[in-house]
């Protein structure tokens, strides 16, 4: 079998990268590891950046998420049994999308059956072969049968736990990493969201989080140990340690319910350089990880996407490798910046084991100054709602 470019992952970053491409003409085949109803059974991501939201127009699978989003122009900052609102609107031209990760890549799917584009799920044994050469080609196996499809490029948009990245070899590779010493307990519950808007939250006791994914589904977080396990926690446990940990008109106005689900993420800081060798391109979580604080996991995989997307259909259209030559770079620009972001509200929000009073008065602060200066509000409005691309 033989295709222009091979796509090893089937999430959204995958499949977003793969939708541009159809878009331009360029033949494309996803492998993914999981079953469809296994990816789609994820709760991830729930803001969505501008420039996302723009990339899924242009890949013309927008018009769920424009119907069904929210368009939020502010956030709420909670510390000291008190809230205070970064404005959006009054610091940039942009706003953000909450529309989960799961209905992008549900949109994403549906969209790929439609075009009629080659998906092939529950794959095993993928390897990246000869990316180094031009003529690279994937080997996987399915139902017992080993396959083999030759290319002209990879796209490694497998994740974290992904073959893409470890096929670079290790000493062309430099790895970055950085991790917290504390892990996200999140919740899903059909309840109406405590605040039209999402609330960070800096307590004594740990950060908090209330975000939602529409108007009876409320997604709640509150940090917990890294050794914690999501059965340690009854719902009700829960609900009293987020009431703990957010101001009291919010614990107040807080509606409860049964979750239906109840997950752990860790949190990390991940760079690998370069995202490119030879005819394999590294994409989204296969490249980078960030702590969910500042919402740039799904949001920095997207400006991967467009980059790369940009670099293929010059190549292509053009016979031009200019921007395929550049991509790493690019790309690797815009992610140390969302790597910043993402460190520095996660270092503001979070109780660190150990921290000491003093250090403690360096995040009051730095809250301080995020609630009464407008220059401070500006950096964090223009990091939230997305750097361009
Ligand atoms: P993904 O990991 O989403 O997709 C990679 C795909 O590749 C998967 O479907 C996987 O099954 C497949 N795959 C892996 N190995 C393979 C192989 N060898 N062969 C074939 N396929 C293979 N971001 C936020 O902005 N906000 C959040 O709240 C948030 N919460 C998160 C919680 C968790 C538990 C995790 C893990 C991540 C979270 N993220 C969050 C980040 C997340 O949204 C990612 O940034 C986003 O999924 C990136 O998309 P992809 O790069 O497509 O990677
Ligand atoms: C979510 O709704 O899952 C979410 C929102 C904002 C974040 C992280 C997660 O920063």
């Amino acid at each position: 079998m033989r295709t222009q470019v091979v796509i090893v992952g089937g999430g959204p970053s995958g499949l977003l990268l793969g939708q541009l491409l159809h878009k331009a003409g360029v033949e494309t085949v996803v492998l993914e590891r999981q079953s469809r109803e296994y990816v789609l059974g994820r709760i991830r991501a729930g803001v969505l950046e501008r420039g996302l939201v723009d990339l899924m127009g242009q890949a013309g699978v927008d018009a769920r998420m424009k119907a069904e989003g929210f368009v939020h122009d502010g956030t709420l900052i909670a510390y000291d049994n008190d809230m205070f609102r970064v404005d959006f609107a009054a610091h940039t031209d942009a706003t953000v999308l909450v529309y989960g990760q799961t209905e992008v890549t549900r949109d994403l799917y549906d969209a790929r059956d439609s075009t009629g584009g080659d998906t092939h799920f529950e794959v095993e044994e993928v390897s990246i072969q000869d990316a180094d050469t031009d003529a690279p080609f994937v080997t996987y196996s399915q139902h017992g049968q080993t396959h083999r499809i030759d290319c002209d490029f990879v796209a490694g948009c497998d994740g974290f736990h992904g073959v893409s990245r470890k096929t670079i070899p290790e000493d062309v590779r430099r790895e970055y990493e950085k991790v917290y010493p504390f892990g996200w307990l999140g919740i899903l519950s059909e309840t109406p969201p405590v605040n039209d808007e999402l609330i960070y939250a800096n307590s004594d006791r740990g950060f908090a989080l209330c975000s939602m994914r529409n108007a009876n589904l409320s997604r709640y977080y509150i940090q917990c140990e890294t050794s914690d396990d999501p059965a340690n926690w009854t719902d009700e446990a829960f609900w009293d340690e987020l009431r703990r940990r957010i101001p009291p008109q919010a614990a107040e106005a807080l509606v409860t319910g049964p979750s239906i689900e109840k997950s752990i993420a860790p949190l990390r800081s991940f760079v690998c350089e370069p995202m490119r060798w030879g005819r394999l391109f590294l994409c989204g979580d296969a490249a980078h990880i960030v702590p969910p604080t500042g919402a740039k996991g799904l949001n920095t995989a997207a400006s991967d996407v467009h980059y790369l997307n940009q670099g293929l259909r010059q190549y292509y259209g053009e016979g031009d490798s200019a921007g395929i030559d550049q991509y790493s770079i690019r790309a690797l620009a815009r992610v140390w910046k969302t790597q910043r972001f993402s460190w520095w509200f996660s270092t503001l929000m979070h109780h660190f084991p150990g921290q000491t009073e003093f250090d403690k008065k360096m995040q009051l602060a730095e809250l301080a100054l995020l609630r009464d200066n407008n220059e401070a509000q500006a950096a964090m409005a223009l990091n939230y709602v997305g750097l361009p691309y």
